[in-house]
C-alpha cells in the first residue's frame, strides 16, 4: 500500500456490510444502492483502510430501531413483500406509510433497512465507549424517515436512532446536513428538545424542490413550553451555488453554533447530492468543496459521527467520499489525484480517471445566489443564535 499508516492519535472507524450493497429499488429509481460497492473500491485501492479500524455491522434489531419508530411500522416493513404492491386488501397500509414510487417495496427491503440502521448505531456506540474519536458509516444517512412513515428513499431514520444513542451521554449534539435537501426527518424527530441543535443546508423551494420545507424562519415551535424552540437551523438555498461561496457561509454559520452551542458530539450527514453533476441535485460543488467541509468540521475535535445521504451520480458520490474518508484518517495529502490503475470499475472513472474532475464546469448551473442574499442568511441565522444563549 502507500505509505498510509496510523500514528495519527485519534482512531476512526469504519462501519460497513457488503450485503446492503446489492439491494435494488427498481429500474428506473435513483438511489443506488452500489454506489457504497464504488466507495469501497476506491477507498481500498488508495489503501485508507490500512489507516481505520474496521467493523462488520450488525443488523439493528426490532427494539433497537423501535427506539423512535413506530412499532406496527416496523412489523409493516419485516413482513412486506413486492407482490403485496398488487394486493387490494393492502392497499390503505401501503398508502398511509408513504410507500410508492419514491419509496417502493423492493426484495430484501428490511434487511437493507435494519443493515444501513445497525451501521450508525454501531458507529455511534464506538465513539460513545471511547473506542472511537470518528466513526463512519457511508451506508447511512437517511434523513427523511418519520416515525411512522418513509419518505424520500428513506424508510428506517439511522442518523435519529444513533443521536438517541449519543444523547445516552452526551448533553448536547449537533447535528449538520450538507445534503441538497432538507434534513425534516432528523429536524422533526427533534424539534421539542434543546439537547440537539440541527443544521441543515439545502436548496429551498417550496413548491418545485423535496421536500419542500426548511424555510429560513421555520427555527422550531416558538411555544414558551418548548425547549426545542429555535433549535432547529435552516440554510435555505438557490440553484448554481459555488464551492467559495459554499464554504464561506458553512464555515460561518456552522462556526457560530459549534461555539454558541458547544456540542458534546456532531453527527455529520454528507449526502453527496450537492455535487455538481448530481442527477437530482442543482449546486456547483466539487469534490473538494464538499471534502473542505468536512475538514472544518473535523478540526473542532470533537467526537464525529460521519454518514452518507443523498447522491445520484454514483462515480461522484465515490469520489467524494473517498477524498472525505481521507481528509478524516488525515491522508489527503498523501492520495494520488489519478485514480489509481488498480481499482475495480476503473472504467466508471474515465475519460480523465481523475478524483477531482472540475465537475461545476461539466454543467454548470446558473448561480442564483447573490452575496447580500448569502450574508443576509449568515446575518439571520446569529440572531436567532442568541436566542438559544437564552
Ligand atoms: N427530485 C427528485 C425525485 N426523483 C424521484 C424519483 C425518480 C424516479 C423514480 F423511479 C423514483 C423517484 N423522486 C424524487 C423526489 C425525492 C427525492 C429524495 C431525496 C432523498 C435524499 O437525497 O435527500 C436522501 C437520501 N420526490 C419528489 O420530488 C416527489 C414526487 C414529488 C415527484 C417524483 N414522484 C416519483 C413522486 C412524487
Ligand atoms: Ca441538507
Ligand atoms: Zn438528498
Amino acid at each position: 500500500h502507500n505509505g498510509i499508516t496510523r500514528p495519527k492519535g485519534y482512531r476512526v472507524s469504519w462501519h460497513a456490510n457488503p450485503a446492503v450493497e446489492p439491494h435494488h429499488f427498481g429500474q428506473s429509481h435513483p438511489m443506488k444502492p452500489w454506489r457504497l460497492t464504488l466507495t469501497k473500491q476506491l477507498v481500498m485501492a488508495y489503501g485508507m483502510h490500512y489507516a481505520m479500524d474496521l467493523y462488520l455491522t450488525r443488523a439493528a434489531t426490532f427494539e433497537e430501531m423501535a427506539e423512535f419508530h413506530k412499532e406496527d411500522y416496523l412489523e409493516f416493513l419485516r413482513q412486506v413483500v413486492p407482490a403485496d404492491m398488487e394486493a387490494p386488501e393492502q392497499s390503505d397500509r401501503i398508502a398511509s406509510y408513504n410507500i410508492g414510487d419514491d419509496c417502493p417495496i423492493f426484495d430484501g427491503l428490511y434487511n437493507y433497512c435494519s443493515l444501513y440502521a445497525g451501521g450508525t448505531i454501531d458507529a455511534a456506540r464506538k465513539l460513545v465507549n471511547n473506542q472511537s474519536e470518528i466513526a463512519i458509516n457511508w451506508s447511512g444517512g437517511l434523513h427523511h424517515a418519520k416515525k411512522a412513515e418513509a419518505s424520500g428513499f428513506c424508510y428506517v431514520n439511522d442518523i435519529v436512532l444513533g443521536i438517541l444513542q449519543l444523547l445516552r451521554h452526551h448533553p448536547r449534539v449537533m447535528y449538520i446536513d450538507i445534503d441538497v435537501h432538507h434534513g425534516d426527518g432528523v429536524e422533526q424527530a427533534f424539534w421539542s428538545t434543546d439537547r440537539v441543535l440541527t443544521v441543515s443546508f439545502h436548496k429551498y423551494d417550496k413548491d418545485n424542490f423535496f421536500p419542500g420545507t426548511g424555510a429560513l424562519d421555520s427555527t422550531g415551535p416558538a411555544h414558551p413550553l418548548n425547549p426545542g424552540a429555535h433549535h432547529a437551523i435552516n440554510v435555505p438555498l438557490n440553484d448554481g451555488i459555488e464551492d467559495a461561496d459554499y464554504l464561506q457561509l458553512f464555515k460561518e454559520v456552522v462556526g457560530s453554533c459549534v461555539e454558541t452551542y458547544r456540542p458534546g458530539a456532531i453527527v455529520l450527514q454528507c449526502g453527496a447530492d450537492s455535487l455538481g453533476c448530481d442527477r437530482l441535485g442543482c449546486f456547483n460543488l466539487n469534490v473538494t468543496g464538499h471534502g473542505s467541509c468536512v475538514e472544518y468540521v473535523k478540526t473542532f475535535g470533537i467526537p464525529l459521527l460521519v454518514v452518507g445521504g443523498g447522491g445520484y451520480t454514483p462515480r461522484n458520490v465515490s469520489r467524494a467520499w473517498a477524498h472525505e474518508t481521507s481528509i478524516l484518517i488525515d491522508a489527503a495529502d498523501k492520495i494520488d489525484p489519478n485514480i489509481p490503475e488498480t481499482v475495480a470499475f476503473r472504467n466508471h472513472f474515465g475519460p480523465d480517471y481523475s478524483l477531482f474532475p472540475p465537475l461545476s464546469e461539466m454543467r454548470r448551473i446558473e448561480n442564483k445566489n447573490s452575496k447580500a442574499y448569502l450574508a443576509s442568511v449568515v446575518a439571520a441565522v446569529k440572531e436567532q443564535l442568541r436566542y438559544m444563549k437564552g
